[in-house]
């Protein structure tokens, strides 16, 4: 008995990598199952245009669909692009013979408004494959193409959904809300005779080009994993959603992609910050008393960042929960390695990352002579900023100063990231040292190799 999962994708190959089969397979990946393919049409396309389509015969598209049901199985499918009636028709008459779960995503333009679906083909849609649909995921312009209802808000959104099951035969419907208006992107539900709302953050400045093919093919690895079609929507919506915030918007020079790992690679991240970090606390605590007397007054904190791509705001960086503090004449961990649990020592890594992306990980120490002089003697790099500068539009500013003042020392050295910044403290504010670097792990040893040269210093 095969336990992995298999969703089938029944569609055209995007070739710069954002829609498509490629989207799909990526999606059926970040979402633990195994993806099969059976391709409709080969698009030259890059995220400005499509150059070319080359439907495949469907005598092709059914073969494909054919060897992986005779082997593998498939446990739920979605089509995308099916570019003309004859694929169309050899599709549906597959999905009747076999059975399988579908989402119909009713893919008619691209990103770049190039059509994926020739005007003559929509009825064959409506008439033979919408009623063996699953799901179908229309946005507000395929609703309004394949109902003659004008979409325009969440109730025509209710309406078109409803239409496409009562009256094309479909067990549900989806009408997303992207294209609507307002600052929610809501996607109306229409199953078994009730209205689900999954309501949304609309994210400006995300990517776009491949949405809706990572949407439906969330729904189809969900519905493959055996969920019902509510639950499968509402995971593809986060899903979704994840995936146009974290979107690569330095691919390509036009409609830049959607990112569907993310979903994956964010908690894998999270996971190496948060191992990265156990290790330096360990590793400070061992030195505990060489340590001890460089702690600041308001005690010391180790933080490291998200890749930078997913380091969006202080809740993207994780430190000690508590902080490092005195313990005897050692240091101790309060808590656990905790995302959100600094925010001084978030936003100088947040500013310093702008700089150097791979710096990623910074402590705080107490300002002394000694430590600037022992770091100097390792050939450390140092800068400063001075929080007299401060202009008066940043100070008022709630958490624009260590910006501010990183931004500062960084300049004052060429915008070359150093391992130290320090500032000489203000009005009830202590002065301090910061140690940037790679990684937890990496400032922890800078600091150590600073402490021992402190005590030979001390003792020449
Ligand atoms: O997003 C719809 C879509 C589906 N399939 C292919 C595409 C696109 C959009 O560009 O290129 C192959």
């Amino acid at each position: 008995m095969r336990t992995t999962p298999t969703a089938l994708t029944i569609a055209g190959s995007d070739s710069g990598g954002g829609a498509g089969i490629e989207a799909d397979l990526k999606t059926f990946a970040a979402l633990g199952v195994h993806g099969l393919v059976a391709l409709t049409s080969v698009t030259a396309q890059n995220t400005r245009e499509v150059r070319l389509a080359y439907d495949l015969p469907p005598e092709v598209v059914v073969a494909q669909i054919e060897a992986v049901v005779d082997d593998i199985g498939v446990d739920a499918a979605k089509t995308g692009m099916l570019s003309n009636s004859k694929i169309i028709k050899a599709v549906a008459g597959a999905v009747k013979r076999y059975g399988f779960p579908l989402v119909v995503d009713p893919v008619m333009v691209a990103k770049s408004e190039a059509p994926l679906l020739r005007p003559d083909a929509v009825e064959t849609l409506i008439n033979e494959l919408i009623p063996l649909a699953t799901v179908v995921t229309p946005n507000r312009f395929e609703a309004e193409k394949i109902t003659g209802i004008k979409v325009q808000s969440i109730n025509d959104a209710k309406k078109a959904a409803r239409y496409i099951v009562e009256e094309l035969g479909a067990e549900a419907a989806v009408v997303k809300g992207g294209h609507l208006e307002g600052s929610e992107s809501a996607d109306v539900l229409y199953w078994r005779g009730d209205f689900k709302v999954f309501a949304g953050p609309r994210i400006r400045g995300g990517c776009y080009h491949g949405t809706g093919c990572t949407f439906s093919a969330a729904i189809a690895a969900e519905l493959a994993k055996g969920r019902v079609v509510s639950e499968a929507i509402k995971i593809a919506k986060d899903f979704v959603t994840v995936a146009i915030k974290y979107g690569l918007r330095d691919v390509g020079r036009g409609h830049c992609p959607v990112h569907p790992p993310a979903w994956v690679l964010i908690p894998a991240e999270k996971w190496g910050v948060v191992q990265d970090l156990r290790r330096a606390i360990e590793i400070l605590e061992e030195h505990g008393e060489l340590i001890n007397p460089l702690l600041p007054e308001v005690q010391m904190n180790v933080v490291v960042a998200l890749p930078k791509h997913y380091a969006r705001g202080v809740d993207d960086v994780a430190g000690v929960l508590g902080r490092v503090v005195r313990y005897g004449n050692k240091v101790k961990a309060v808590g656990p390695p905790t995302f959100g649990a600094s925010s001084h020592l978030a936003r100088a890594v947040l500013k310093v990352m702008e700089f150097d992306p791979s710096m990623r990980a910074a402590l705080n120490i107490r300002y002394s002579e000694d430590v600037l002089e022992a770091a100097g003697k390792l050939g450390l790099k140092i800068s400063f900023y001075d929080r007299s500068e401060e202009p008066p539009e940043v100070k008022v500013r709630e958490g624009a100063t260590i910006p501010w003042g990183i931004e500062a020392a960084i300049k004052r050295v060429e915008g070359t990231v150093p391992d130290l910044i320090f500032h000489k403290g203000d009005v009830g504010k202590e002065p301090m040292i910061n140690i940037f670097g790679r990684s937890a792990v990496d400032v922890v040893m800078k600091l150590i190799k600073i402490a021992e040269q402190v005590r030979v210093g001390r003792h020449t």
